[in-house]
């Protein structure tokens, strides 16, 4: 009873320090959207590229995910890893990636080096940006866990890249899916973050994902765009743009290359690392 007592007593405290600095910077990114150049992207908050890859290199990497397939994290060699987000938290828990895969393929380390994605955000966004890691994420059939509507930081702009392996023809295929212009919401925004305050200084544990990133109030499937298309094609997307994978993934499992970037002025050469707590926590480590 004691313990739970200080564990609250330390998460309202280290949630009070927080507060002030996240409104200031929600307010401050919406700031930002309107000094950046104006344009499909940048007003939408996300933009379908057709035919990014061929049908070919979409099987190739299919296959090359498959050789490292494990229901248990653990580290593929050096920086690549492979995730099991059962292993990290209780939402999408039959979502499996290979970090950094980069480093595994000579084909990803092309893409990765040859500044084209960087390209593609530059264009739209007006400033540089750094391409931290590409992944390969293959999302199995799961009706029950996947994470609902959320942004993936609670301040501070964020990008990614799916590109779909797989075709997503249909909601039962899983697209990703997202509420279109939601980037510029800051009242709606503001509202879901003082409800996931209260939430991560109630149930936060080391365990739960950031409820401050869930958007729970004022959004629903009814505004919301999932985005089907086939397979080859590349969507780049604003990371605070209101966003889940679809939730009834009824059909068939979903392979993507999911990239992850972030703009330069915010990238700092830290490394890589989200889910590697599930490879620190005895996981077992295949090789280094
Ligand atoms: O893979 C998807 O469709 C959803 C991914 C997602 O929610 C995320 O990357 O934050």
């Amino acid at each position: 009873m004691l313990r739970r007592f200080k564990q609250f007593n330390q998460r309202l405290r280290r949630e009070l320090a927080v507060f002030k600095p996240e409104i200031t910077g929600i307010i401050n990114d919406r700031k930002e959207y309107q000094r950046q150049p104006q344009n499909l992207f940048t007003e939408q908050g996300y933009e379908v590229i057709p035919d990014f890859l061929d049908k070919q290199e979409c099987d190739r990497l299919i296959k090359v995910a498959d050789s490292y397939i494990s229901n248990q994290s653990y580290v593929i060699t050096g920086d690549c890893y492979l995730l099991c987000r059962k292993d990290i938290h209780d939402v999408d828990l039959d979502v499996q990636q290979i970090m950094n895969a980069q480093e595994i393929d000579d084909q990803l380390a092309q893409l990765f080096n040859s500044h084209i994605i960087e390209d593609v955000f530059e264009a739209r966004i007006g400033e540089r940006v750094v391409l931290r890691n590409i992944s390969i994420k293959i999302d199995n059939p799961d009706t029950n866990s996947k994470r609902g509507y959320h942004t993936d930081t609670v301040t501070k702009t964020v990008y990614k890249v799916f590109i779909y392996l797989t075709d997503v023809n249909e909601c039962g295929n899983g697209p990703y899916t997202v509420i279109p212009g939601s980037h510029r919401h800051t009242y709606r925004r503001i509202i879901n973050y003082f409800y996931g305050w209260i939430k991560q200084v109630l149930y936060g544990s080391k365990h739960s994902r950031n409820y401050k990133e869930d958007i729970q109030l004022l959004y629903s499937d009814r505004q919301s765009v999932p985005l089907l298309a086939p397979a080859g094609t590349m969507i780049i997307s604003n990371q605070q743009i209101v966003h889940k994978g679809w939730h009834q993934q009824d059909k068939s499992t979903r392979y993507a290359l999911v990239c992850y970037v972030i703009p330069a002025k915010d990238y700092h050469g830290q490394r890589f690392s989200f889910g590697r707590t599930a490879l620190q926590k005895g996981v077992e480590v295949i090789s280094s």
